[in-house]
């Protein structure tokens, strides 16, 4: 279907510092138009809710028309970085693609460009650095971080613009964003929309009154101003450009408080029955964009801004009526399912040896040797960083000292800080600084101190990371590496098994391997794959025992289980470490009791592959699952409900399911060996199962 032709004068998209020195009536008449055509655009918006043809909620950005259109004109939309929030449809207008595109998305059609999977404003275009919105807001600041470096580190010099309301100020994101990026010295513009409201509540009901907002600049070692967008538009635009240009050129942040306005309330269907008496029409009063046309009609340009405005509106209704014909979105229940992960990569092209070190470096370059598996990892992470430009490694204390367990020891020696670097105690904001690494080509690969610390970044890895490519199109390629699991004294925040919490989320893959060759050949499964993967890293296999490990051309089976022993009375899966506990009591059993048991290593456990294990279950008839995470709601419930479903004729006995206690992990020795499975309390439930 074919778009109506825009109207010529927005063919400019554009504003430079230099011609607001002293602008031109072209220029003025430029930011109106845009800031003209945003407001036209979000009323209409408004009448097609209350006509119910849109849905959701619905924000708009009437009155912050005066920030968000001189903001995205200034901007580089060739290399800058952005994520625009709710309030910023001109801002997205301005970034690029038809106003039919975007109409498209409201409409949630079958040529919404998210493919009608996100509505309204949440979209974004990741191809050109404008990253799509989540609504936990606060969240969005990090991907820019990372966007932005991504850009710096591919020698372009960008600038990202992050946006923060005065509501979402309060949340624990803006903090951390802020705080890593005077920390990495990252040139970004940080933006407050303070509009005075976060919905119905009120700023003096969010901070205390003496704060202004931009003065926690100097606590973060950045600069920082505000301005009011509602007095004058040139003013503003003139203010802004010379704050990005010193952005740009010292590539040091900054926070500007915007003082804005939200003339229609939060979203579509607020009431706004909370404003005070008169605040609503002393809003009005203080519209920027009245204020700009009756400035540029003083001047003598009335006849012309009519013109603009009849050719803006018949624009925008032809658009609205092309979009309002597209047919409604066809449900595909296959491209849904298909698209929750970006399609499988081609294998890299590895060089066949366990451990490659960067160029100058006399460490040798084996093709098979005896490691921990703590040193596998290490060695695979050597080599990617040696061998794949794009790779780098971030998380706390993982530099100087080699991380908690020493798995990135020597690193930062070999490849410098600029790839192996220290993060700060902000697992939300780095995780978000990783996201936008990975989503302009980087593949970050992040250490969490301990798995415990990840749920700091549970929004960063379930929402934002895992729904990137469903949401965008675009891949988010990920390692988030988990050093898990208990049964060493570190008590209830450091010993958790965390696999099923996560994975209840769609969009991640896991690989959770038990031996140093497969905890080797899944770093490079995981580092090739073009979806976040957590790598769980069993803190008890690190230094459990030495193994030979060899370069292996197939290290992508890892993705699937291996059969581990063949037998008939049973089958029994398992992972982790575990796994060496079953192995175990299988031989024991086989020894004593002569039952032979299938025994399976699971490694991969999203997306699961269970082919093999069906097969077996549909032979032997029995199903042991064996786990070290908590019971309920534990990964153990997932594989026996679909391994049972499937194979339910074939049962000759109720499952067995072997896990954790449903309680927090204990600290005393005494106390966790009754928490966790042990071989000897497996043997115990596994003879008495058997009859
Ligand atoms: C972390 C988080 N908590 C709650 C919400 C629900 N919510 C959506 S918008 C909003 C108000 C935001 O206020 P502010 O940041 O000032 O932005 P404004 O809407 O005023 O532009 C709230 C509470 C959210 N999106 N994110
Ligand atoms: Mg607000």
């Amino acid at each position: 279907m074919a778009f109506p032709t825009p109207p010529a004068i927005l063919a400019a998209r554009d504003l430079s510092a230099a011609e607001l020195e002293n602008p031109s009536t072209d220029t003025l008449i430029r930011i109106y138009t845009w800031m003209q055509l945003s407001r036209i655009g979000d009323n209409r918006n408004l009448d097609l809710f209350r006509q119910g043809l849109m849905k959701g909620t619905l924000t708009g950005g009437q009155g912050n028309e005066g920030l968000i259109v001189p903001l995205a004109l200034l901007a580089d939309k060739a290399k800058d970085v952005v994520s625009f929030t709710h309030r910023d449809f001109g801002g997205h207008l301005i970034w690029g693609q038809h106003y039919c595109e975007h109409l498209n998305q409201y409409f949630a059609n079958a040529l919404s460009p998210t493919q009608a999977r996100e509505g309204n404003v949440h979209r974004g275009d990741p191809k050109n650095r404008s990253l799509p919105m989540i609504s936990h807001l606060g969240a969005m600041l990090g991907p820019v971080l990372g966007m932005t470096d991504s850009q710096r580190r591919n020698g372009i010099d960008a600038i990202g613009f992050a946006f923060f309301g005065d509501g979402g100020s309060s949340t624990g994101d803006i903090h951390e964003s802020l705080n890593l990026a005077s920390l990495l010295s990252l040139p970004i513009v940080f933006v407050i929309e303070n509009n005075c409201y976060a919905y119905s509540t009120p700023c003096a009901e969010q901070f205390a009154p003496e704060v202004e907002l931009w003065r926690r600049a100097e606590g973060y070692g950045m600069k920082g101003f505000a301005i009011d967008t509602t007095v004058d538009v040139a003013t503003t635009a003139r203010t802004l450009a010379h704050a990005f240009d010193t952005v740009r050129k010292t590539s040091r942040p900054i926070l500007i408080e915007a003082h804005t306005l939200r003339l229609r309330g939060h979203a579509a269907y607020d009431t706004c029955n909370y404003l005070k008496a008169g605040e609503s029409d002393a809003f009005l009063a203080r519209d920027p964009l009245p204020r700009f046309r009756a400035q540029l009609v003083a001047a003598g340009h009335a006849a012309r801004l009519d013109a603009i405005d009849a050719e803006l509106s018949a624009f925008v209704e032809a658009c609205i009526k092309v979009s309002l014909a597209v047919a409604r979105p066809t449900v595909d229940l296959d491209a849904l399912k298909a698209d929750v992960f970006a399609p499988p990569s081609p294998p890299l092209p590895w060089k066949p040896t366990i451990a490659v070190s960067a160029p100058n470096s006399d460490l040798r370059s084996p093709n098979s040797e005896v490691l921990t598996f703590a040193q596998a990892i290490n060695h695979a992470l050597r080599k990617v960083l040696a061998e794949r430009p794009e790779s780098l490694i971030l998380g706390q204390d993982i530099g100087t000292y080699g991380g908690a367990f020493k798995v990135t020891e020597n690193l930062l020696g070999e490849f410098g800080r600029a790839r192996v670097f220290n993060s700060p105690l902000a697992e939300s904001a780095c995780t978000g600084y990783a996201i936008g690494l990975a989503v302009n080509g980087h593949r970050p690969i992040e250490e969490f101190q301990f798995a415990d610390f990840s749920t700091e970044a549970m929004t960063q890895i379930t929402q934002n990371a895992a729904t990137f490519h469903y949401r965008s199109g675009a891949a988010c390629p990920l390692v988030l590496r988990y050093p898990c699991g208990g049964g060493i004294t570190l008590g209830s925040f450091h010993s958790q098994e965390l696999e099923s919490v996560f994975l209840a989320f769609p969009g991640i893959k896991a690989l959770y391997p038990s031996t140093p060759q497969d905890a080797f050949d899944a770093v490079l499964a995981a580092y090739e794959d073009n979806n976040p993967v957590i790598l769980f890293e069993h803190k008890g296999l690190y230094r459990r025992a030495k193994d030979t490990v060899a370069w292996n051309p197939n290290y992508r089976d890892v993705w699937t289980p291996k059969q581990l022993r063949q037998g008939e009375h049973a089958t029994f899966v398992t992972y982790g470490e575990m796994t060496h506990l079953a192995r175990e009591v299988c031989d024991y059993v086989a020894a004593e009791y002569e039952q032979t048991f299938d025994l399976f290593d699971l490694r991969c456990l999203s997306p699961l592959k269970l082919d093999a294990i069906h097969a077996s279950v549909a032979r032997t008839g029995r199903l042991v699952v064996l786990h070290e995470g908590r019971r309920t709601h534990g990964f153990g419930a997932e594989l026996v409900a679909r391994l049972t479903e499937q194979n339910f004729a074939h049962l000759k006995a109720a499952p067995l399911r072997i896990a954790s206690l449903d309680i927090p992990v204990p600290f005393a020795p005494e106390l966790e060996q009754v928490h966790r499975p042990t071989t000897d309390k497996v043997l115990e439930l596994v003879t008495a199962w058997l009859g």
